[in-house]
């Protein structure tokens, strides 16, 4: 609730608004809250043709924009993608990877906030919710946890599961946080901090540099838990030794990186106040 809004004795006393969206350009999305940002959900897929029907029924209705960012597929993603959502924006990413496709995806969203979930089944859509609710009471950028308390994983190999606490502990001694997940794909934040992440990264290190920068800068960030399933089709591309490597690279390398200053948060923009009703 905008501390502008006090109750007393069961009335809502709304007197002194600051910057208050008429009530026309709230989404309701629980029964119980509604939103004014809009909401863009991007999704990197290369060969995901058999998940994306389980994927796509999770995302909510009230999304307001689907980014799927092909990465030149030899299945048939796309036209899956545009038979269940007609509307999907389909971006094809121009080099390789999960961090060119997701800076593909991120540049060609029109929305408030930005969503980025996978397209193998392992990230649940109907989770989207905890993360837009994060951000509309205050945080900066919201980071998926599958250690944080309610959250889990159906999909963490011993290998990948100690490599994960390695480099997240290696990240907070570092950067001074309290992550408890580094290297998952489940993310949402404020389109008006894309600058700060400023993505330059081609591979899987790519979460990795969004949680790093996002602290440099001095985000709001918090965690919410997620659980992560199974990929429900097909096989990984992630290589533990080799894309654990990049991370570490990675972590080092933004250490001398100077910090991008954050955007502050508009005052009266139509859509700004990134309101609860
Ligand atoms: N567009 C695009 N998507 C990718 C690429 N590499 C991985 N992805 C997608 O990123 C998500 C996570 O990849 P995945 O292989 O499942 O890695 P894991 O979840 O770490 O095991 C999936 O939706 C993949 O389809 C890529 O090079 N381009
Ligand atoms: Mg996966």
């Amino acid at each position: 609730m905008s501390p502008e809004i006090t109750k007393h004795n069961g009335k809502v006393h709304s007197a002194p608004l600051r910057s208050m969206p008429p009530p026309s350009s709230f989404t309701p999305v629980t029964p119980h809250l509604a939103i004014s940002p809009t909401v863009s959900v991007v999704v990197p897929a290369m060969n995901e043709a058999e998940n994306l029907p389980h994927v796509f029924a999770t995302i909510p209705q009230w999304v307001d924009e689907i980014v799927l960012v092909d990465g030149n597929s030899v299945d048939d993603t796309v036209a899956v993608a545009k038979r269940l959502r007609p509307n999907v924006k389909v971006v094809t990413q121009k080099g390789k990877g999960k961090g060119d496709a997701l800076a593909a995806g991120f540049a060609a969203c029109t929305s408030d906030i930005i969503v980025m979930i996978d397209a193998d089944g392992s990230t649940d859509g109907r989770e989207i919710i905890n993360f837009v609710g994060a951000l509309v009471t205050g945080a900066d950028f919201v980071k998926g946890s599958r250690y944080a308390a309610g959250g889990g994983s159906d999909d963490l190999t011993l290998n990948r599961r100690l490599g994960n606490k390695i480099l997240t502990g290696i990240v907070n001694l570092m950067y001074k946080t309290q992550y408890t997940d580094l290297c998952y794909g489940y993310n949402a934040f404020w389109a008006r901090h894309l600058d700060v992440l400023d993505l330059d990264c081609d591979g899987f290190e790519v979460e990795t540099l969004m949680n790093v920068r996002a602290a440099k800068a001095g985000l709001k960030v918090q965690e919410v838990p997620s659980h992560e399933r199974n990929r429900i089709h097909g096989e990984s591309n992630l290589h533990v030794i080799r894309d654990g490597f990049r991370v570490l690279k990675t972590i080092f390398k933004e250490w001398r990186r100077q910090p991008t200053p954050p955007k502050p948060e508009p005052a009266a923009a139509p859509t700004a106040d990134r309101g609860v009703a």
